[in-house]
């Protein structure tokens, strides 16, 4: 740890471990947030326009460029690559090298395989199932009459799609349907449509300001909705587009949840900032952190923090003071709070994000577990009902399955079509 921390603060003083520049720190990856983007860009190679504060490219939708590495799942610490003893600049876990020859070949996706869109509609296949199969039956060339919409309808919210999002879709169906034959391909075109409509408003990138220095995302979720991991894969991406990154292990109380980021932060490069022993106050942990980061020049600074919902006041006691302290010594602190949400617990989801909105103020959203769950359609709904920001989706273990939220990725993807032309 001690040699470990030592090598990150002299990393810290010279964080130029990427091979291209001269001149070290220099400038924030600007890419627009490229909403569809059709040839992934190398953020991090590009010179940035002139100020003011342009925000750190989002991660690029490219396939397969994460280092193949699975999560630890809670300890399980059999030593996952015993990281090499630090040499004097870390080297990411993915050389640049071989980051940027992907990110140059990378091709549109395929429909279906490999890359993240495929990685996107297998996530996806237990609720594409589930909303498909119904439309599949009630839609063979048949007249869009009321019945039908009823159906629908009820399609819909059976897929977790929400009552207020399923009464929009079958409106517009309505509007501009209603008495024509359709089949099911015709409807589910149009339906991912009109979900990928619901959808845009919510699907922003993670505006990541290198000019804070450290940008200071406070995670918060319920205990096993992925808080700790999202950190971890988020690390490993932010890491390899060149950005600095620490961890600070707030959930204090679980040694688990410390020692997993530890690997991760091992694994990463990123450093890691943990309690001293078990239960030390999570708020002052979270100060010590952005102290350092301050003092090493650390780009994003991510906050683990305890999900202990069961004890609602005594965690939101908890959070408040992690705000408060940290923002002694930056006042604009945190900069993003990312509020986890686990797909599989469907419409509860929805609930999770009130009561944690009462807490904390929540700046957007990562919707994890979309894989294990016929529960995709429930980000339809947290963007119909929340309209929060969704910045995230996770549909898998691996950094790579992590991946920014595009609304017309997502809506095809859940309908089971192709990728966007
Ligand atoms: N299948 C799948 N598992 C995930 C995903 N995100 C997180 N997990 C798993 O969910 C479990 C709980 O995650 P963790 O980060 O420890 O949750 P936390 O308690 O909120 O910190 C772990 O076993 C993770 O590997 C995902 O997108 N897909
Ligand atoms: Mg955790």
């Amino acid at each position: 740890m001690a040699l470990k921390g030592f090598w990150d603060r002299l990393r810290g003083k010279d964080p130029a471990p990427e091979p291209q520049p001269a001149t070290p720190p220099a400038a924030p990856p600007v890419t627009p947030p490229p909403a569809q983007p059709a040839t992934p860009t190398v953020p991090g190679l590009e010179s940035p326009p002139a100020p003011p504060s342009p925000p750190i490219a989002p991660l690029p939708p490219a396939p397969g460029l994460v280092a193949p590495f699975t999560t630890p799942a809670e300890p399980a610490p059999a030593a996952p690559e015993p990281h090499p003893p630090a040499p004097p600049r870390l080297p990411p876990a993915d050389p640049a090298g071989a980051l940027q020859e992907a990110l140059a070949s990378s091709e549109p996706e395929p429909a279906s395989g490999g890359g993240w869109f495929g990685r996107l509609r297998s996530g996806l296949a237990r609720s594409t199932a589930r909303l498909t199969d119904a439309l599949t039956t009630v839609f063979r060339k048949r007249r869009l009459d009321d019945a039908a919409l009823e159906e629908l309808e009820d399609t819909l919210i059976t897929a977790d799609l929400g009552v207020q999002a399923a009464r929009r879709i079958v409106e517009g169906f309505r509007r501009t349907r209603f008495g024509k034959e359709v089949s099911d391909e015709e409807v589910k075109a149009a339906l991912a449509e009109a979900i990928a409509e619901i959808l845009a408003p919510v699907a922003k990138p993670l505006d990541i300001r290198r000019e804070h220095a450290p940008h200071v995302v406070l995670v918060v979720g319920v205990n096993g909705t992925g808080k700790t991991t999202t950190i971890a894969k988020l690390g490993q991406q932010y890491r390899d587009q060149g950005l600095s990154v620490m961890f600070a292990a707030g959930d204090t109380f679980r040694a688990a949840a410390v020692e997993q980021l530890q690997i991760w932060g091992d694994r990463t490069g990123c450093t890691v900032v943990a309690p001293a022993k078990m239960g030390a106050d999570a708020a002052g942990l979270a100060h010590d952190a952005l102290a350092r980061a301050r003092a090493e020049g650390t780009d994003l600074l991510l906050i683990d923090t305890a999900g202990r919902l069961h004890n609602k006041s005594a965690l939101m006691e908890e959070l408040a003071k992690i705000i408060r302290v940290i923002r002694k010594l930056d006042p604009a602190a945190p900069h993003s709070v990312l509020l986890t949400l686990d797909a599989t617990t469907g419409q509860n989801a929805l609930q999770q994000v009130k009561t944690f909105k009462e807490m904390v103020s929540v700046s957007g959203l990562a919707v994890t577990k979309l894989d294990g769950s016929a529960k995709g359609g429930v980000v339809v709904a947290l963007a119909q009902e929340i309209g929060l920001p969704v910045h995230f989706v996770g549909v898998g273990e691996k950094a790579a399955d992590l991946r920014p939220f595009t609304a017309r990725d997502f809506a095809r993807g859940l309908v089971g079509l192709g990728p966007p032309a």
